[in-house]
């Protein structure tokens, strides 16, 4: 409880903000990305993981506030990157079950567009897979509303979950982020291997985009390229940093 109230103070004193961890284009190795990471630092508690508080967010409800300051944060900043000379950067924003159910994020997503001037294409939603797999019908509406307004969805932690190749074609999502926890492993565990390559191999058969997340060595790496895996993320590449040192390490090029 004493954690939800000093959260519930943390938006109005400017305790949050947001990390980003770039995303790159494994044939040309350019930054074609971010994923939007939320960070506190509170005054009372020091720095508390989102790990920590984000389930709290949850119960509470503030995660619908603070939900949408993300997303508009978000916006705002891509669309610093792309007339800083990047037009091509995406943002991709985490959006909780409870975003997803309990407030309207369709209506919120426009808003914020219109507001920020963000293109639509610029922004992806990265909605879990055990969201999807409720398949109740108005999940399914609330992504076909989104799709309509031109946004990119992305099925997160994937492979956690068992959603069926139909359901994939139905929900029109544009990407797979395969969870890390398979390609922790994919050099020493066969299993894993076999995992990630047949993600790899759905996403190609069923023309979605697949990004492999948590990649954090070259011999990682080097399988991903080698079977075929369009974009990834990971400590090898670059840790979610803050606005100012993305925007530096998009000036660089790497
Ligand atoms: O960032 P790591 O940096 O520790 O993030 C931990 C977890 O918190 C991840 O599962 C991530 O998806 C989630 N998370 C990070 N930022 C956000 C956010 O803005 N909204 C939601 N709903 N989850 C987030
Ligand atoms: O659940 P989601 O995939 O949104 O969360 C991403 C989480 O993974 C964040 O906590 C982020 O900080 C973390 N992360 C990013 N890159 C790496 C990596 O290379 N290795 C590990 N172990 N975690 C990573
Ligand atoms: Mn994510
Ligand atoms: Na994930």
């Amino acid at each position: 409880l004493q954690l939800e109230n000093h959260l519930r103070q943390a938006l109005d004193r400017g305790e949050l903000l947001l990390n980003y961890q770039p995303q790159i284009d494994l044939a040309t190795g350019a930054i074609v990305g971010a994923e939007a990471l939320i960070r506190w630092q509170s005054e009372a508690l020091g720095f508390v993981p989102p790990g920590r508080f984000i389930p709290i967010a949850e119960e509470s409800g503030l995660i619908l506030p603070i939900g949408r300051w993300v997303m508009r944060q978000a916006c705002l900043h891509a669309k610093a990157w792309q007339e800083g000379g990047f037009p091509n950067v995406a943002v991709a924003v985490n959006i909780s079950a409870l975003q997803f159910r309990r407030d309207d994020i369709v209506a919120t997503t426009r808003e914020i567009l219109a507001e920020t001037g963000l293109a639509p294409e610029h922004l992806e939603l990265e909605i879990t897979e055990s969201l999807i797999m409720q398949h109740a019908e108005d999940v399914l509406d609330t992504m076909q509303r989104l799709k309509a307004l031109g946004v990119r969805l992305s099925i997160d932690d994937f492979g956690t979950g068992y959603s069926s190749l139909s359901y994939l074609k139905r929900f029109a999502v544009d990407r797979l982020k395969i969870d890390q926890s398979f390609v922790r492993d994919i050099v020493e565990d066969p299993d894993d291997a076999a995992i990630v390559r047949a993600i790899i191999q759905m996403g190609k058969s069923l023309k979605l985009d697949v990004v492999a997340e948590g990649a954090e060595s070259r011999a990682q790496v080097d399988f991903l390229i080698r079977e075929g895996c369009r974009t990834a993320q990971g400590y090898f590449f670059c840790p979610p940093v803050t606005h100012e040192v993305f925007t530096r390490v998009l000036g660089q090029g790497t």
